[in-house]
């Protein structure tokens, strides 16, 4: 027996010419199609702005007795100091106290991995965030760093095992890039510290003994 579909559009948006002859049911269908395809695009724009917030848990999470390195680029600078300024507005909301996070300024994105390794390997952090920008329009680089640096940033993860947060913004012009230095979670500083936050509590309760 056929599957009834629970979602009309899908049986409505067929292309034309398509099933059984013009009946009088099928004129009606024609009919509602563009009604329908406002409720599609209305149902893709919920879809999209859910997939726009973090992942970050939504429950109760504290950074207290936590400690955290910010590595950010000095390249793009004005935008980079507000994703730092997104990082610290994180921590402090969630309690982190103003001693227990360093912030290392490097020259570009490019050299984010070392200083985010040595951090790591330091043992006197729990998390690095790692903080840059780095704009296809203005680089014609863009392609060789954006891959160098989320590979870095990647490997040190995995070689040191602390966790290393990847606030890099990678946009294709400046306005784009500012977009996601906004307020709050519209900010990727602030995403990446709050993800950091989450991790810290996730490992010290779910792998130590
Ligand atoms: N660093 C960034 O963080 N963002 C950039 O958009 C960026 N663009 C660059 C474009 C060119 C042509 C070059 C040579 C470097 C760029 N850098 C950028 C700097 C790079 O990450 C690194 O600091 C320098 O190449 C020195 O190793």
């Amino acid at each position: 027996m056929r599957k009834k579909c629970t979602f009309s559009p899908c049986c409505i948006l067929r292309p034309l010419g398509e099933g059984s002859p013009q009946t009088p049911n099928h004129i009606w269908q024609l009919a509602l199609r563009p009604l329908y395809s406002i409720r599609l695009n209305r149902h893709a724009q919920t879809l999209r702005s859910e997939n726009s917030q973090p992942a970050t848990e939504q429950k109760a999470l504290s950074a207290k007795g936590f400690r955290f390195a910010i590595v950010a680029s000095r390249w793009n600078d004005s935008i980079v100091s507000r994703l730092i300024d997104g990082a610290h507005d994180a921590l402090k909301e969630l309690s982190a106290d103003e001693n227990t996070f360093e912030i290392f300024r490097v020259p570009g994105s490019f050299e984010i991995p070392l200083c985010a390794l040595k951090a790591a390997e330091s043992g006197k952090f729990d998390a690095v965030i790692c903080l840059g920008v780095i704009i296809r329009g203005e680089t014609p680089h863009f392609d060789y760093i954006a891959t160098e640096t989320v590979r870095g940033i990647g490997e040190a993860a995995l070689k040191t095992g602390v966790p290393l947060l990847f606030g890099v913004i990678t946009a294709d012009n400046i306005d784009q890039a500012i977009d996601r230095a906004g307020e709050k979670l519209s900010n990727k500083g602030f995403e990446a510290a709050r993800a950091a936050v989450e991790l810290v509590n996730l490992y010290r309760k779910a792998f130590t003994k």
